[in-house]
């Protein structure tokens, strides 16, 4: 060691090895690369700043402190060079084939089920509290289920072609102009049948599901919407049963407010027969909800059961119209264009 170095030279080199570090450890272009610049400069043993360190000893006292405050600034300014480089190569590092593996993810944005699925599912609820099981049947049907056993008549003007959707292909015989005997169902009492005819009275089901007429499409009415058939049929069942579980349910759905009317009506398939009715929110207008009644004696005889030990009340209602009436929906159309804008609401 020169005992006689001086302050100029030895100040000289440490800003040499100053640049020279800031170049190894600043431009290290991976972790590797950075390790082996650190053991050059900053290394305990061999490193370029103990080497610098120790020349401290050879200059004369008096330059000794100008010295020691140069070489710990490089020092600190190479150390913390060091610290910066390794972060920046290690967040590098986390790119694997392109693909930042460290970055925070981004959330999935999640769909929800559809506000006429929610409705079923809720009415399903409701119903299951009242002690309704759930009944299902084909949406493609015989004529006998949608019209004969539900003392519709050949006749009737219910099974006029232009109201119903008949299965072309599905012709009884040879000749073309053979009935259809399959069509989409038009309603879902075509299940009350299919109960009665599988099982002995009695009877407490709910069955949801498509139903499919050929109406003019406008703000209440499609071509396919989905509707509620309840029944319940056993010993001793009046219009009073029915029209408390109608009740029930409507304040159990709608809430407490909701005002429900039942309006003298007529159905085939039910004696006496009401169209059930509730308020429209905030405007003064009553909407038809479904239609109600007492199971006509012929369809309970149409299935085997015995009108004069059993009486039953049905009911059907549009799901479309109360998920419309819940939501204040007011255009049918837009629970079926998938505008995603107006699902996300739900
Ligand atoms: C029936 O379908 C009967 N089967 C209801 C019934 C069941 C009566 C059991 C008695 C005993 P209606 O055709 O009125 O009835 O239809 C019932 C409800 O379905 C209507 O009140 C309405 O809420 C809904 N609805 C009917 N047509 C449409 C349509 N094109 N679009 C949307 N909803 C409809």
């Amino acid at each position: 060691m020169n005992p006689t170095d001086s302050l100029e030279s030895a100040l000289a080199d440490l800003d040499s090895l100053a640049s020279a570090g800031r170049l190894a450890l600043d431009g290290a272009g991976d972790l590797a690369l950075l390790e082996a610049a650190r053991i050059e400069f900053l290394g305990q043993k061999q490193g370029r700043l103990k080497s610098a360190q120790e020349r401290l000893k050879a200059l004369e006292p008096t330059a000794r402190k100008a010295y020691g405050q140069r070489f710990n600034l490089v020092k600190g300014e190479l150390e913390a060079l060091l610290e910066a480089s390794r972060e920046r190569l290690a967040a590098k590092a986390q790119v694997v084939d392109g693909i930042d593996v460290a970055l925070p993810g981004i959330r999935p944005v999640l769909g929800h089920r559809h506000p006429l699925t929610q409705t079923t599912e809720e009415l399903t609820e409701i119903f299951g509290r009242f002690g309704f099981a759930v009944a299902r049947g084909p949406e493609v049907e015989d004529l006998w289920h949608n019209f004969d056993a539900l003392n519709i008549p050949q006749s009737h003007p219910a099974r006029d072609p232009i109201d119903n959707f008949y299965l072309s292909s599905a012709r009884g015989g040879a000749g073309l102009h053979e009935r259809p005997w399959a069509m989409l169902r038009s309603q879902t009492s075509t299940v009350q049948i299919r109960v009665m005819e599988s099982q002995p009275p009695p009877v407490r089901i709910i069955a949801i599901g498509r139903v499919y007429r050929p109406d003019t499409v406008d703000a209440t009415h499609s071509f396919m919407f989905h509707q509620i058939e309840g029944l319940m049929v056993q010993k001793g069942v009046t219009m009073a049963d029915l029209k408390s579980v109608l009740s029930l349910f409507a304040r159990a759905y709608l809430g407490e407010d909701v005002k429900i009317r039942f309006r003298p009506s007529f159905f085939p398939f039910t004696e006496p027969s009401v169209e059930v009715d509730m308020l429209w929110h905030g405007k003064a207008r009553w909407v038809e909800m479904g239609g109600a009644g007492m199971v006509d004696p012929n369809v309970l005889r149409a299935v085997g059961y015995d009108p004069e030990e059993v009486s039953g009340f049905a009911f059907g209602l549009g799901i479309e119209r109360l998920c419309m009436r819940r939501h204040g929906i007011d255009d049918i159309r837009l629970l079926y264009q998938n505008d995603v804008g107006f699902l996300r609401q739900f």
